[in-house]
């Protein structure tokens, strides 16, 4: 699929940091130590409604992830998916008498621009599920040939399954317990009561061709894909295995994360999946996760439309931590825009105080597990001094906004 267009990070003055991350896998906050070639995979939208300011909030942690590997010197191959066959497109295309894939692409396009307009990094490969098929079926292949899958005995519908007691880890990535999984999988997507399964929790690989529903011709059989081993495919084949970040957002990291790591590691002879899974917390609007599936939704676009300065967005979603789950408010945006306001005020002035500290602080902070809140108290606080006209240092001003560009994408 195409990506979308990048915009020039500017290089900054001082000594980097190596990027520390919580990664949810083993509980613990640890450094990623990419090689120099960092390597990330952040799932992607399923693409039948607009960007809401959830799905902001991650990919804007993950375009932090992404500057700061840059700053440290990496080049960075990041790689995303969009899940354009699945179930909750075609549900949502039946009920607006729409063509799936039509809604397909054009809730991609709309994505395409939020993303541009919030200057998040683009991923290096773009992978729709469609135009993947083959390399997944290739993998369900293989997976059956481990005997790590299975056909359920339907003659009718004989779909295939993953068993997932085959890499004797299962679990390890959430760390939840059984009854937790148990809950999570009814929840989100799963099919705990499909019949002929060896256990509940086996996750879908193949689907048969079901009457009035899009399917592949394939040596599985006509079907098409589950969705986890989406993601295993396009990450193994393009990045390889123990790539460095696994992202998404918290509501991944079961069962999706889990069965995306362990179809993987079946493929992989055991090699693990990824270093970090990383998971970003949930937005909220309305005392509820804000999610297509509730229609609690505040749109990029929409706000847009009303001229807010994507600038303003950035800086209302980094004003909590990536990982807390957080509401969306009027008074968070309203905030953002003051903030925006006074910050480019600041750096528009001809003097300000020494910033070279101001730099490291910031670099600091975020390498600390993205700590936005201190790195943006951090720029406020010079921001406060420059507009007292306390400093007279001129290089000052230029610094502070290449490094807000560089480091937290926030054009001044
Ligand atoms: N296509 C799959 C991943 S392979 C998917 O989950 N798509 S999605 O459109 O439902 O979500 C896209 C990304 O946004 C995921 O990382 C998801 O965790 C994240 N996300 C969804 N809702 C929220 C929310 N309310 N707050 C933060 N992140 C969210
Ligand atoms: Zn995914």
């Amino acid at each position: 699929m195409q990506t979308w267009s990048s915009v020039a990070v500017p290089r900054i003055p001082g000594t980097p940091r190596p990027l520390r991350l919580h990664d949810t896998a083993t509980g613990q906050l640890r450094p990623t130590a990419p090689g120099p070639v960092a390597r990330m995979y952040v799932c992607g939208i399923t693409p039948y409604d607009a960007t809401h300011l959830g799905h902001a909030a991650t990919y804007l942690a993950f375009d932090l992830v992404h500057r700061l590997w840059l700053d440290a010197g990496h080049e960075v191959h990041y790689v995303q998916n969009v899940t354009d066959i699945d179930d909750p497109l075609l549900e949502r295309a039946e009920r607006d008498q729409d063509d799936w894939v039509v809604l397909g692409m054009r809730e991609t396009a709309l994505f395409r621009e939020d993303m541009e307009a919030l200057r998040v990094l683009p991923p290096r490969d773009y992978i729709g599920a469609v135009e993947t098929i083959p390399e997944i079926v290739e993998a369900i292949g293989k997976l059956l040939a481990h005997g790590a899958a299975y056909r359920v005995d339907d003659p009718q519908y004989p779909d295939v399954y993953f068993d997932r007691s085959y890499t004797g880890r299962f679990g390890y990535e959430s760390g939840y317990d059984e009854a937790t999984m148990a809950t999570l999988f009814a929840e989100r997507g799963g099919d705990p009561d499909r019949p002929g399964k060896r256990d509940p929790l086996d996750a879908l690989l193949w689907r048969a061709a079901r009457p009035d529903e899009p399917a592949w011709d394939s040596e599985l059989g006509p079907g098409r894909p589950g969705w986890h081993i989406e993601c295993s495919a396009i990450a193994l084949n393009r990045l390889g295995t123990g790539f460095d970040v696994q992202g998404g957002g918290s509501d991944l990291a079961f069962p999706h994360h889990e069965f995306s790591a362990a179809h993987a590691e079946a493929l992989a002879g055991g090699h693990p999946f990824a270093r970090h899974y990383v998971h970003a917390g949930m937005i909220g609007l309305g005392g509820e996760k804000m999610s297509k599936s509730k229609g609690n939704l505040v749109f990029v676009s929409r706000l847009r439309a009303d001229g807010v300065d994507p600038a303003a967005i950035r800086l209302a979603l980094f004003a909590g931590h990536y990982r807390s789950d957080r509401p969306w408010t009027g008074a968070l945006l309203t905030e953002a825009q003051a903030r925006l306001e006074r910050w480019r005020e600041a750096v528009s002035l001809t003097a300000g105080p020494e910033a070279d500290s101001v730099v490291a602080r910031l670099r600091d902070h975020l390498t600390d597990d993205l700590d936005t809140p201190r790195a943006l108290a951090t720029v406020d606080a010079w921001v406060t001094e420059a507009l007292r006209r306390d400093g007279t240092d001129n290089a000052a001003p230029a610094l502070i906004r290449t490094t807000t560009d560089a480091l937290l994408g926030v054009a001044l």
